[in-house]
């Protein structure tokens, strides 16, 4: 019935299927609503409303998904936002019906909303994720989807950005009808049954959708969550024209709101981090289908779960059988827990167990695509390991070292293969963390990288790439900003009145029960490891607790203590008296210290650090660092990460604020010196962003 097919060069694409004109968005990879596709398919719309021959029009869309929505990255930079197509749609005089599969989202779930109806292949996912880009859906979405499926079920969705399947949309009256085949073809007859007459909604079957999207208890973003919540009420009380004039003031106020700006920043930057401008076009992946895992400590077996869990089968290495057998269980325990939540089905949760075996010998290393070292971090024992990896694995294998401070070019340099040779940090949990830092060392081939990138795509995770310097991006900044959080305790702080402050600024913990958390001891011998003992003050507190026996949680106390089985952190008498006595000794002067200083002191050193890392190379960009640190160590997201928040504050700030730590205390006059590349910044009136988009 195909009469004729023609090529919109807008990116709608028009078939005409005798009566029914069908609109194809065409806009890889995502058919993202840009100012300049939503015009094209008004062009399109209106076209069509005056011609004779056509009696219905069906919106669908080519590609893998109907629409993710507006176009993140066009916001602010264009006129013409997709706000006003549903209006078009919902007065075209012949009725428009939505035709939808994989993601429908945003903008393009509002577009489907101001349709007759719509019809969903059964993989589509339906949702107004705007939230989570601290926005209110700006395209009718506020108004049109309470109307549609109810007030509750709608706040819920919108609330907590969450997706619905196609299924689910069908129980709760959001789609019409779900076809495992083409929507198109039923989408075209539905659209002929409007045009007759004869088609009218069935009453939706109910869902109590609160329920099954409980709105997230957290923080939501301001002031989206609140201006949500008028658009609701509007939606109830107000006739339709009046909610969304509402809406479209509340979508502007949101769009211009540091928060907003923040989230879309963070939700760029993680996207932009895969991208490495100087590798080789045209590389291909090489073939990872067999790994082998050195160390069946938890990183050890965190990471077998991970390469389990993309179908990679495991060779677990340790020559500790204890250790072997304690792993393997909580390998079992981790798929047997997502059994339970119901994220597994339980032929996939035992298949994955299956794909790890351990063992004692390196060996089976010989069969491996893909070698991860997660020993103890020794670098006399990862340069024995690497070496003997050298003589066992085959050549085109991948070796890679989790390390999270050490040099990998002098791991690289054990074998005779460093082009192969990359570090892979994953933080732990591994199952649990997105960010992997990819290590890429001086010798490390531009195809070794791109495994190492296109493997943490495979795994879900986001990479972020690394030069290597002791510890890298991440952990090269925890550096400072824990000495200083440290010297503030020294100074007069309690480690809950440093731990409060930063809770308040947006972290989820604050350092010092991160501390306690990874254990105290982990610190010093990192330090031990590193050599060189500088400054005197310099986990001088750490030493002196680990010494006693506090490495943290693990042994009920560190800079906390904790009552048997609990792992709330509790103030300690002792632990103040260690710290006086500690400043006392270093002959540190002690005062009262107030939350604004925390606050500033610890993140200027963060900002600083990361300016210096940037300005050597370590790091690409600006936003990669924002992306270690949101994914890595529980930057505020909504503060868009270190350097996303200096531009925030200005640089100029950001300078004065160094300036007056450094004459707060002269001695640390060197720890304020500001970063070379945050000078030539601040002088020159650019931001990071400016930095960074002057490399894109
Ligand atoms: C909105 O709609 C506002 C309206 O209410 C009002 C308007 C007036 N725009 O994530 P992926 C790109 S706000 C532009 O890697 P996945 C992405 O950058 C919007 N680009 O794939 C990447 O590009 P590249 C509400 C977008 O499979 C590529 O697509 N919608 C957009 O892991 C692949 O993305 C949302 O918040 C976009 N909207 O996940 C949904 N979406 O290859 C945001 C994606 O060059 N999107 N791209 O790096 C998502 O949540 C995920 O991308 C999605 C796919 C689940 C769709």
């Amino acid at each position: 019935m195909k009469t004729a097919a023609e090529h919109d060069p807008a990116w709608v694409l028009r078939e005409v299927l005798g009566p029914v004109v069908v609109l194809r968005l065409a806009r890889p990879p995502v058919n993202a609503l840009s100012p300049a596709l939503a015009q094209a398919l008004a062009q399109a719309l209106r076209e069509l409303a005056d011609r004779q021959d056509c009696q219905a029009i069906v919106v669908a869309a080519q590609g893998r998904c109907f629409s993710a929505g507006a176009d993140i990255h066009a916001f602010g930079h264009a006129a013409g936002d997709p706000h006003e197509l549903p209006g078009q749609i919902e007065t075209c005089p012949k009725p428009v019906v939505a035709a939808l599969h994989g993601d429908t989202l945003g903008a393009g779930l509002e577009l489907g909303l101001a349709c007759r109806a719509r019809v969903a292949r059964e993989d589509t996912r339906l949702g107004l994720p705007e939230i989570t880009l601290g926005l209110i859906p700006g395209a009718g979405g506020t108004q049109r989807l309470p109307r549609l499926i109810g007030a509750d079920a709608a706040r819920a969705l919108m609330l907590s950005g969450q997706f619905l399947h196609a299924r689910e949309a069908l129980a709760v009256g959001l789609v019409d009808e779900v076809t495992p085949g083409d929507p198109v073809d039923v989408a075209c007859a539905l659209a002929l049954r409007l045009a007759a007459g004869s088609w009218s909604r069935a009453r939706p079957r109910g869902l109590p959708l609160g329920e099954s999207l409980p709105v997230p208890k957290g923080r939501l973003p301001q002031p989206a969550a609140q201006v949500l919540e008028a658009c609701l009420a509007a939606a109830l009380e107000r006739p339709l024209a009046e909610g969304l004039a509402l809406e479209a003031l509340g979508f502007a106020q949101c769009l211009h709101a540091p928060e907003s700006r923040a989230l879309r920043h963070a939700f760029a930057a993680e996207r932009r981090s895969r991208q490495v401008p100087d590798l080789p076009a045209g590389l291909r992946p090489r073939t990872l289908e067999r790994a082998t895992v050195v160390g069946a400590g938890t990183m050890g077996h965190g990471i077998a779960i991970c390469l389990a869990a993309a179908g990679i089968q495991v060779d677990l290495v340790d020559p500790d059988a204890a250790a072997r057998g304690r792993a393997l269980l909580a390998i079992e325990n981790h798929h047997a827990q997502q059994l339970r939540r119901g994220r597994l089905q339980a032929q996939e949760a035992s298949a994955r167990t299956a794909r790890v075996q351990a063992h004692a010998q390196l060996s089976c290393a010989a069969d491996a695509d893909l070698v991860v070292e997660a020993v103890y971090e020794s670098m006399a024992l990862k340069c024995a390991l690497f070496e003997a990896l050298d003589r066992v694995c085959r050549p085109g294998a991948l070796l890679a070292t989790n390390t999270s401070t050490l040099d990998v070019d002098r791991i690289a340099a054990a074998t005779q293969r460093p082009e192969d040779v990359l570090g892979l940090h994953f933080f732990s949990p591994a199952p649990a963390m997105r960010l992997l830092e990819v290590v890429r060392g001086a010798r490390t081939s531009p195809q070794a990288l791109f495994d190492g990138l296109a493997l943490a795509r495979r795994l879900g995770k986001i990479p972020v790439v690394a030069r290597v310097a002791p510890g890298f991006i991440g952990n090269r900044m925890v550096g400072p900003y824990g000495r200083q959080a440290e010297r503030l305790l020294l100074e007069g702080a309690t480690p809950q009145q440093v731990d409060r402050a930063l809770v308040a600024f947006g972290f989820p913990m604050g350092p010092h029960s991160v501390g306690d958390l990874v254990g105290l001891d982990v610190g010093v011998r990192a330090a031990a490891e590193g050599g060189a003992r500088g400054d005197p003050r310099d986990g001088a507190i750490a030493r002196r607790l680990v010494a006693l026996g506090r490495l943290g949680q693990k042994t009920g106390a560190g800079l906390y203590r904790y009552e048997a089985g609990s792992r709330e952190p509790l103030a300690d008498p002792q632990v103040e008296a260690i710290i006086r006595e500690e400043a006392r000794q270093l002959g540190v002067r002690r005062r009262e210290i107030d939350e604004q200083e925390i606050v500033q002191r610890c993140l200027l050193a963060l900002i600083n650090e990361g300016a210096a890392l940037l300005g050597e190379g370590v790091a690409a960009r600006a936003s990669d660092i924002d992306t270690v640190w949101i994914h890595g160590y529980g930057f505020p997201r909504w503060k868009g990460g270190p350097l996303h928040h200096a531009d925030a504050l200005g640089l100029t700030q950001v300078m004065e604020g160094l300036a007056r730590c450094s004459r707060m205390s002269p001695h640390d006059a060197a720890l304020w010196e500001p970063a070379p590349l945050l000078g030539e910044l601040s002088r020159s009136g650019r931001s990071f962003a400016d930095w960074d988009a002057q490399r894109a």
